[in-house]
């Protein structure tokens, strides 16, 4: 029972809300911050944090929130995510029983529910690992390739093909950072609303190669304010891939109902069943719903 020995009594529910509802409250104290909110960039963190599961050597994921030891945090995917791991840190000390892993992935749950999307099923029972814990370089994927690279990727997480295009629907949210990743600019026209307009985006505007000096990246020809990751137009590349965008852009209950599953499992990789507080997740409430 190491989340219980964590906590120091039995973890729930209303332990967790109560960290959930001080992560909404802290996404809109972003001030200039980029478009004003944290939501995107913990959402990156999240799935940063878990996306290095690999199934063969059941090593990696989010379990021991191995992103805080050096050199996991100086993995180049991982740019510009000393942002999100200090704007929870605060959280950590006020909460001190909570686990990195658990509240990392918590924030990401908080901020997609909060920016509008589906609920998110999530439970407790992560615990914090070591420097040795930490896995290789190169587990994340690598936004200048293509499809066959993200089936590489994501195949080695355990996720299939449309898994894989709900999942990127992620970029619906916030925006690329040149210090950061190289790449410029946001995926749609409302960062912080978590939406299907990535599909429909994708699917319904006309993209070309942008002329600059940076890294190979699409741009909306119309209006030359959005942007498309090479990985990204990969999935209207490709047939297997692109009959699921087309689904998505289509039916954003049924990209949310797809997302919210496979964003769930992705959380949860890596982490031991003995290990969970419970045996079926929590749905954590949003805000508006506790003050309706
Ligand atoms: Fe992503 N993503 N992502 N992404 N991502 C970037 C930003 C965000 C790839 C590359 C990039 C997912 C999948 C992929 C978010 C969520 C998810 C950036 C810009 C790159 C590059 C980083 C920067 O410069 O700040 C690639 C390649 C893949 C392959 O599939 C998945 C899966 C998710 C979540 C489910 C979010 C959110 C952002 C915005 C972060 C911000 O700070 O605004």
């Amino acid at each position: 029972q190491a989340a219980k020995a964590a906590v120091g009594k039995t973890p729930k529910l209303e332990d967790y809300q109560q960290v959930y509802n001080k992560v909404a409250q802290l996404l809109d104290e972003a001030g200039d911050y980029d478009d004003g909110s944290y939501g995107p960039v913990l959402v990156r963190l999240a799935w940063h944090a878990s996306g290095t599961y690999d199934k063969e050597t059941n090593t990696g994921g989010s379990n021991y929130a191995t992103m805080r030891f050096n050199p996991e945090a100086l993995h180049g995917a991982n740019n510009g995510l000393a942002i999100a791991r200090g704007v929870l840190e605060p959280l950590k000390k006020e909460f001190s029983w909570i686990s990195y892993g658990d509240l990392w992935t918590l924030a990401g749950v908080a901020a997609i529910q909060e920016a509008g999307g589906p609920k998110v099923p999530w439970r407790a029972g992560r615990i914090d690992g070591f420097e040795k814990d930490v896995t290789p370089d190169g587990r994340l994927p690598d936004a200048a390739q293509g499809g066959d690279h993200l089936r590489n990727i994501f195949y080695r997480m355990g996720f299939n093909d449309q898994e894989i295009v709900a999942l990127a629907g992620a970029h619906a949210l916030g925006r690329c950072h040149v210090d950061r990743s190289g790449f410029e600019g946001p995926w749609t026209f409302s960062p912080t609303s978590f939406t299907n307009e990535f599909y429909n985006l994708l699917l319904n505007e006309k993209w070309q190669w942008r002329k600059w000096n940076g890294p190979k990246q699409l741009e909306d020809k119309k209006t030359k304010s959005l942007m498309m990751l090479p990985t990204d137009y990969a999935l209207i590349q490709d047939k297997s891939f692109k009959k699921t965008v087309q689904a998505y852009a289509a039916d954003e209950s049924l990209f949310f109902k797809d997302f919210s599953a496979a964003f769930a499992r992705l959380l949860e990789l890596g982490v031991p069943t003995s290990q969970w507080v419970t045996s079926t997740p929590w749905e954590l409430k949003t805000l508006s719903e506790q003050t309706e």
